[in-house]
């Protein structure tokens, strides 16, 4: 198909609660989102870069400098058979997953519309409905942060994450799992501690954690493989897995026995099935990160989620848990038994309203193939 014009949207949206996590606290969340027209069809892909490099080095400026400058032209050159194909145009591009990972989005969504395949069915998928859980950022204080959990678990999500950060850990951890004993728990500290603080997770693998994710630095595997080798429980690993590479080299020595899968993160959904994979021949399971993003992101993540190695609840949490209101129809909404159901409709299976874009849009630009 040929690509004949690209537009790109820097947003920013109110969340409907200020998450806070180890690098930051965030009210607001920006993010970037492509849409591709080909063929009369048009597709939708969002990347899950922030205004600040706290997550990753990325941010919506230098995703957009990335799209804009080298990756957007390549795609305009001629016509391209599919995913695989951004993939190769952009090969011999250093870094930017987050970047390509929205522009290669948008071609899945188009190559689904004109196959009037949904996303989950060309990714392979065999779910209809993914386990859920809910990302629960750092509150004010301990009490708080229990009340916080206890409205999440009446709201039905039967699994929950805690971020923690150095000082706000062990004691917060201990006083959720005495309130809710049978609750599947885990925690994230986005990679805020170093192998000196061994013994704060050491504390923490007496209290039935599913997994404890990204304890240190993203470019450190071998220390994480020295912490991991002092736990029982599961060593999960975000940030640091970029590529499939760093998922076989991380399983390799030992630095995780869990593996959360982002399809920003490692730079597209074709590299996410990939690492996908990798871990389910070596029964390694795998779960669905989030980004706090749009229904775009969002129906992506639910599609990919439904692969057979996903086999531990995401961080795919309803709408209402993120925003008021959402650029793309319908909502998704939380099962009774802690799942969301997988949109089936063409491609990614959501209607994006031009409506809202616009209300939420801070800057756009348009971008055409030079011969058409
Ligand atoms: O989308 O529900 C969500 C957020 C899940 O905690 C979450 N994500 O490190 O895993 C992570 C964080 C990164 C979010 S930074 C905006
Ligand atoms: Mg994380």
């Amino acid at each position: 198909m040929r690509i004949e014009r690209v537009e790109l949207r820097h947003l920013r949206m109110r969340l409907r609660t200020p998450f806070e996590t180890s690098f930051g606290c965030e009210a607001e969340r920006d993010c970037l989102v492509v849409r591709l027209e080909a063929e009369g069809l048009v597709g939708w892909g969002e990347c899950a870069a922030d205004r600040w490099p706290g997550y990753s080095y990325e941010t919506v400026g230098t995703a957009w400098h990335f799209l804009e400058e080298f990756a957007v032209p390549r795609l305009l050159h001629g016509p391209i058979e599919g995913p695989a194909e951004v993939r190769a145009r952009l090969h011999h591009l250093k870094g930017h997953p987050l970047a390509r990972a929205g522009l290669e989005m948008a071609v899945w969504d188009l190559v689904g519309k004109a196959s009037s395949k949904s996303l989950a069915a060309l990714l392979g998928g065999t779910r209809q409905r993914v386990a859920v859980g809910v990302s629960v950022g750092i509150q004010p204080d301990v009490r708080s942060l229990v009340s916080t959990v206890a409205s999440y678990i009446d709201q039905g999500y039967a699994r929950v994450k805690l971020k923690i950060k150095p000082g706000r850990d062990v004691e917060e951890v201990r006083a959720v799992r005495r309130e809710f004993p049978e609750l599947r728990l885990q925690v994230d500290a986005n990679s805020a501690y170093s192998l000196e603080d061994a013994a704060v997770f050491e504390a923490m693998d007496d209290l039935g954690l599913l997994l404890i994710e990204q304890p240190l630095a993203e470019d450190d595997l071998i220390d994480h493989s020295r912490l991991q080798a002092r736990l029982r429980t599961p060593v999960c690993l975000d940030e640091s897995i970029l590529s499939l590479r760093h998922a076989r080299q991380a399983l390799d020595v030992g630095a995780c026995r869990v593996i959360n899968i982002k399809p920003g993160r490692v730079g597209g959904l074709c590299e996410a099935v990939a690492v996908h994979d990798l871990c389910l021949a070596r029964g390694v399971p795998v779960w669905c990160g989030g980004m706090l993003e749009t229904g775009i992101g969002r129906a992506a993540n639910l599609a990919l989620a439904s692969l057979a190695g996903f086999t531990l609840p995401g961080d795919i949490s309803a709408t209402d848990r993120y925003y008021a209101e959402d650029i793309a129809e319908p909502r998704f909404v939380l099962n009774a038994d802690s799942t969301i159901t997988v949109p089936q409709g063409p491609g990614l299976g959501i209607e994006v309203s031009e409506a809202a874009l616009e209300t939420f849009t801070l800057r756009r630009a348009v971008l055409c193939d030079a011969g058409g």
